[in-house]
């Protein structure tokens, strides 16, 4: 049984290839899991669909067992063949609608917006969750859109007809003020993947929560 969906996005590993190299996307993953993430995302722009299954499945073992979900960024043909939990999907990817329509209506949908004009346009029947941001500049997405701050992320939760978790340059610091801004979670690359402890960066997160 699927958790709610807002206590998923308290605390959202998204991965990234280059910075889970040193320990690897299986043990990255595994150590953030046993550190409290709450929702993990397997990012990787350069690989194949083919890459994307495999990979996967790989992280579909080390979640058996936790009701963590398991979302594959913009492949929605990976996360059907994978049977992940859903897929996340951003502006310039195939159509909310198209993504619906492929991965029926159980999987989960999310979908990343930068402005009042996106989330304006979301159909809350097709989407679950959206991703708001980028909060802050960040290295890890070199093409991101100009950051919002915490002002603009204030709007786009206010704005928001489906729960919401806020992405780019956010550490620790900033679960608080995530969670004053009205968003039900901080989606995290940076701040867990490649830490020299991923255990304890991801529980760094928890700790600040001090009214969950
Ligand atoms: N989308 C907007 S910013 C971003 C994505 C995938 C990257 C966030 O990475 P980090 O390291 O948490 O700033
Ligand atoms: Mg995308």
């Amino acid at each position: 049984m699927m958790k709610d969906i807002r206590a998923c996005l308290r605390l959202y590993l998204v991965t990234d290839p280059h910075l889970c190299s040193a320990e690897g996307l299986e043990n990255t993953v595994r150590h953030a899991v046993a550190g409290g993430v709450t929702m993990v995302q397997l990012r990787d722009k350069q690989a194949t669909t083919a890459d994307r299954v495999e990979m996967a499945r790989v992280l579909k073992n080390v979640l058996s067992g936790t009701d963590i979900p398991l979302i594959i960024n913009d492949d929605v043909e990976a996360a059907i063949a994978a049977d992940a939990d859903g897929a996340h999907i951003g502006q310039g990817d195939m159509s909310a609608a198209h993504a619906r329509a492929l991965l029926g209506p159980d999987k989960i949908l999310g979908l990343s917006c930068e402005s009042a004009v996106a989330v304006h346009a979301v159909n809350p029947a097709i989407v679950d969750y959206l991703g708001l941001g980028p909060v802050f500049g960040t290295r890890t997405k070199p093409d991101h859109k100009q950051p919002i701050g915490f002002g603009g992320l204030a709007g786009l939760v206010a704005l928001s007809p489906l729960p919401t978790v806020a992405i780019g340059g956010l550490t620790a610091q900033h679960r608080d003020a995530v969670r004053d801004c009205g968003a039900d979670g901080v989606a995290v690359v940076s701040a867990i993947c490649g830490q020299s402890d991923v255990t304890n960066a991801a529980r760094a997160f928890s700790e600040v929560e001090l009214n969950p």
